[in-house]
């Protein structure tokens, strides 16, 4: 029960009772309602949930209100599985910052993770990875893998009480005299998001009153940039928004929250949320939630209120138009040759097709290597050169010169120049 407010005035009581959506950030009306489960239908339908490892998806998933007990006791028992046998040798910091995300989501005490009578405490996995990421930093002045990482790290350390230094931890996420951190090439406003959710559970600790004024400084700061890379509703870009959302929720400013909600609905339908990783992403803000709710949550009071859809495969059609497409490869590194080719692909297809074709046609100049990640195929070299995280070098994707904001799909546009450069 929260606490009311009693107003005695003229003789009257005046009992003001706070409602959840009047307090805290804004969530889906109960008319709104089954735009947000026809997302979280899909997501449980996909195949990314029923047989991927991705911790987004469970903690997403665990702060709906609307549940589906089977898959997602399925998924955490495979999470579970997965991070006892590799998450010591193979997880990055963040990802082990994820899955304690996701397992106090499902009220599970992530220092005592079992699978097939394997035993792992996540928390105290954690807290090695951060000091090797802070030992990286020292040394090298960048992070073992970002500053995003290093946001969530901090923020599932403060979450689950582990042992580190809190004051430190304020002083690491602290926009510095150049703002460096927060810029990869551009400010990211997906990193400024995580730390300010990392600052704002922070504050709940025990901290001197220096501290305490900092971190309301650099949240500040970060919130002002956040709006300042916003455009009405969007913030950031579409794939920002939802984190940013929970940014701004939980930094207690006043914002057009309701305006963003709305624009995340309307977004639904077009399709751009369609990738589970995208749509774990935004699932929160469309709940009045975000990731520092992960802790308060009870699962014996689930619904089990969720179906999974079986979608018939849609007939085989008449087969899409055929586009052409340059694809172009650059670098200002001696060794690498440039190339440019024409690539005629189906339209609706992907940058990722594209490059394969132009592979099949030209290995010396076309080949590459990809990871499977959260947001699919992510591009570690072209033609051998490989991007270096300490060198903070990356291939970025380019339409024209417009860096594209996804692992894009191709339609109808026809100047369309693909390009790979190998940014910093
Ligand atoms: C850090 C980061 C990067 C770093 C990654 C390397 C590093 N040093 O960590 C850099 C700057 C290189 C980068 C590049 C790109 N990124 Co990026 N990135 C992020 C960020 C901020 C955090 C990812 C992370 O660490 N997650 C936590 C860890 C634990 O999870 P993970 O699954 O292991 O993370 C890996 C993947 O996310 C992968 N990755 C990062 N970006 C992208 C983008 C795509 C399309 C893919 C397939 C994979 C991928 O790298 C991470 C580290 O290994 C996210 C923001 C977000 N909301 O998720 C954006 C984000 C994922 N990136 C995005 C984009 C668009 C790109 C680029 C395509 C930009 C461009 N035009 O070149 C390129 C991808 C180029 C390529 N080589 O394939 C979008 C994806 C949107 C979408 N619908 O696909 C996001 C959501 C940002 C946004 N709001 O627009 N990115
Ligand atoms: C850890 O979990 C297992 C099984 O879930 C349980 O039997 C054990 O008592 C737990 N240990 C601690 C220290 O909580
Ligand atoms: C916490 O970490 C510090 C240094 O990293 C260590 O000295 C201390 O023993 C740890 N405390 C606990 C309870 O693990
Ligand atoms: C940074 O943003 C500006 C404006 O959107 C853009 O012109 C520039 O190419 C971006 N730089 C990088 C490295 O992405
Ligand atoms: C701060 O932490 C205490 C427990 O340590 C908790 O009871 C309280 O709800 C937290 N406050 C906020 C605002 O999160
Ligand atoms: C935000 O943008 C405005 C105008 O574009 C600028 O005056 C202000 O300094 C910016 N704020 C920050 C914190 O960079
Ligand atoms: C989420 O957490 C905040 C405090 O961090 C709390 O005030 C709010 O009531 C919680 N919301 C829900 C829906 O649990
Ligand atoms: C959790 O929910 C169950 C079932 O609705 C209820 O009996 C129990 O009291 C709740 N626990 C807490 C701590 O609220
Ligand atoms: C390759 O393209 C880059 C620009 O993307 C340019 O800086 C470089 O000079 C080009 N290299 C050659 C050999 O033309
Ligand atoms: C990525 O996943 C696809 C499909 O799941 C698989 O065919 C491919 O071999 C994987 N690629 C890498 C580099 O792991
Ligand atoms: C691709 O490049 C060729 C030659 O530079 C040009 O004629 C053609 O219009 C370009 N196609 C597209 C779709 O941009």
């Amino acid at each position: 029960m929260m606490p009311s407010l009693a107003i005695p005035l003229a003789g009257f009581l005046f009992l003001v009772l706070p409602t959840e959506g009047l307090c805290y950030g804004c969530a889906v009306t109960e008319e709104e309602r089954p735009q947000l489960i026809f997302l979280l239908n899909k997501v449980i339908s996909s195949e990314d949930t029923r047989t991927g490892l991705n911790p987004s998806i469970l903690i997403a998933l665990r702060l709906a209100r609307n549940h589906n007990r089977n898959v997602e006791e399925n998924l955490l028992q495979r999470l579970s599985q997965d991070a006892v046998s590799h998450a010591k040798e193979s997880y990055s910091s963040g990802k082990v910052a994820l899955s304690i995300m996701a397992q106090l989501a499902s009220c599970v005490n992530p220092r005592n993770v079992s699978s097939s009578g394997s035993t792992i405490n996540l928390v105290r996995l954690l807290e090695q990875k951060y000091q090797d990421e802070l030992q990286n930093l020292k040394k090298y002045q960048a992070p073992l893998t970002s500053f995003y990482q290093l946001s969530l790290d901090v923020l599932a350390l403060c979450l689950a009480e582990g042992n580190f230094s809190t004051a430190e931890a304020a002083n690491l996420l602290k926009p510095d005299k150049d703002k460096k951190k927060y810029y990869l090439g551009n400010f990211s406003v997906d990193t400024a998001a995580v730390s300010i959710l990392a600052q704002v559970c922070l504050k709940n600790k025990t901290l001197t009153p220096k501290v305490r004024h900092n971190i309301a400084k650099s949240v500040k700061w970060l919130v002002q940039q956040i709006l300042n890379h916003s455009h009405d509703e969007v913030l950031g870009n579409l794939y920002s928004t939802g984190l940013a959302m929970q940014a701004l929720t939980v930094s207690g400013i006043q914002w057009n929250c309701r305006e963003s909600l709305k624009m995340i609905l309307d977004q639904i339908h077009k399709g751009t949320f369609n990738l589970p990783m995208a749509a774990s992403q935004i699932i929160p803000s469309l709940e009045g939630r975000t990731y520092l709710n992960v802790t308060g949550l009870n699962c014996s009071a689930d619904k089990d209120d969720l179906d999974i859809i079986t979608t018939t495969p849609s007939p085989p059609t008449s087969p899409p138009p055929r586009i052409c497409v340059n694809y172009t490869v650059s670098a200002k590194v001696k060794t690498f040759i440039n190339g440019t080719i024409p690539v005629h692909v189906p339209q609706g297809s992907s940058l990722f097709d594209v490059m394969t074709v132009a592979q099949d046609k030209n290995w010396n100049i076309f080949r590459f290597t990809y990871e499977n990640s959260s947001w699919g195929p992510y591009i570690t070299s072209v033609q051998g050169l490989m991007a270096d995280n300490n060198q903070r070098t990356y291939w970025q994707l380019l339409s024209g010169n417009i860096p594209l904001d996804r692992g894009e799909t191709l339609e109808k546009r026809d100047k369309m120049n693909w390009q790979g450069a190998l940014g910093k």
